[in-house]
């Protein structure tokens, strides 16, 4: 237990507060190119000193890691795409399957018969429903969640506000700085050549208040703020309730969940796909990818399916349940459970017709609990997963190439990768 309490003195690096969140998907190539750091061996590691020497030469802060090469706007772009010639064949990918398997449905959890009387057989069998999904699909959808509908409906309305204004007016208030994943923008866009979503994206830290970058909230809708900061503090109260029954499967006691999760750090990720009606089966509104955080809560806001998540070589449709929310697993959850729960890939595809919205909330451990299996999760020693302090594991997951669930097989023991990253000697 000692060794997930520890207190993790601050670095040159200013990793510590570094949110997981921030890191999602960031890609090592972008980071090192802004820093001006070279990659200097054939395995394509950086050392920390490389790192340092990059930052230290850039005088870059924390929240600055990770902005995106400049492309365009996509939902400007997709107003001027009026025939299949218009779409730049930057977004476009014949190879796509956007095909998605329908034989397949997503667990449904009821929150309201899990928190309901323990000893009754319908909350043990919740419980174990619960416990399978984490375990066999690392997603799923959840009903009588107890976040208000109403506060759900003024987030909707929030984001379709702040969505239909000009660019102009979106940029005047959010636009990301050119070297910050936070504002309304892109992110992960890391070379000239790699494929880029069909979506913007405004991104925000939210929790706790003390990471709120408030210059960059929207000031339109004039009801925004309040709606964003309202349905953060039930969703981060809704996610906590759920970590403890989703811990209790684990055999996870409650108070040591909320050890790990009650400071958690919380950042919004709100998406927007436009419609395009000439290559909608060729296109993406966000890539492949696990989430690198503990728990993710995706909020479908238009009643537009486009979530498809990964079963064994097939997608699976995850179209949105009225009132419902749909939940799942990260990295850092699988990671914490010595791999019983599963994060699990899962993309965005594009409709031709019709636009989509959705906001995920991704909620990570608090900043400076240590990222490995839990101790008392490890059976006769064997522990699937390495052991980092977070502020490593940031730096990991900025050095990883991202790509589906390499960042993850790259934490397993059974992984022959060195982390040039992390010093020599660790292996
Ligand atoms: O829009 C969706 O359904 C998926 C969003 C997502 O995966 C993300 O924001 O990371």
């Amino acid at each position: 237990m000692e060794l997930h309490d520890r207190s993790i003195k601050s670095t040159a690096l200013s990793f510590q507060s570094l949110p997981l969140a921030l890191c999602l998907r960031l890609r090592t190539t972008k980071l090192i190119k802004k820093m001006g750091v070279h990659r200097h061996s054939s395995s394509g590691n950086v050392t920390v000193a490389d790192l340092k020497r990059g930052m230290e030469a850039q005088g870059r802060k924390r929240t600055q890691l990770g902005g995106s090469l400049p492309v365009p706007n996509v939902q400007s772009l997709a107003a001027s795409c009026h025939s299949a010639s218009s779409v730049p064949r930057r977004y476009i990918r014949p190879e796509l399957d956007a095909a998605a398997d329908v034989s397949d449905q997503l667990p449904v959890i009821d929150m309201g018969v899990l928190l309901g009387d323990q000893d009754t057989p319908s909350a043990r069998d919740e419980a174990a429903k619960l416990r399978s999904a984490c375990e066999e699909w690392g997603f799923f959808h959840l009903v009588n969640h107890g976040v208000p509908e109403e506060v759900i409906e003024q987030m909707k309305a929030a984001m379709e506000g702040f969505f239909s204004q000009s660019l102009e007016d979106k940029l005047a208030s959010s636009a990301q700085a050119p070297d910050s994943l936070e504002g309304y923008g892109q992110a992960f866009v890391v070379s000239e050549e790699q494929k880029l979503d069909w979506g913007d994206m405004l991104f925000l830290f939210t929790q706790p208040p003390n990471m709120r970058n408030t210059n960059l909230w929207p000031t339109h809708p004039p009801a925004f703020r309040a709606a964003l900061e309202r349905y953060s503090s039930e969703v981060k109260k809704m996610s906590l309730a759920l970590l403890m029954q989703m811990g209790r499967g684990l055999g996870l006691p409650a108070e040591r969940v909320a050890e790990l999760f009650e400071d958690c750090v919380q950042s919004l990720r709100m998406n927007y796909y436009p419609p395009c009606r000439h290559h909608a089966d060729e296109l993406l509104g966000i890539s492949s990818h696990s989430d690198a955080t503990g728990l993710t809560v995706l909020l479908q806001v238009s009643p537009v399916p486009g979530l498809q998540v990964r079963r064994s070589a097939r997608w699976v449709p995850v179209s949105p349940l009225p009132g419902g929310l749909v939940v799942n697993v990260g990295d850092v959850l699988e990671i914490l459970s010595n791999g019983r729960y599963k994060s699990i890939e899962h993309r965005a595809t594009i409709n031709a017709e019709k636009e989509r919205l959705s906001v995920a909330a991704f909620h990570s451990p608090r900043a400076d609990c240590l990222i490995g299996p839990l101790p008392e999760l490890v059976k006769e020693g064997q522990e699937r997963y390495k052991t980092l302090s977070s502020e490593d594991y940031v730096r990991l997951v900025v050095s990883a190439k991202l790509d589906g669930k390499c960042l993850l097989d790259s934490m397993k023991v059974s992984s022959s990768q060195s982390y040039a990253v992390l010093g020599e000697s660790f292996k």
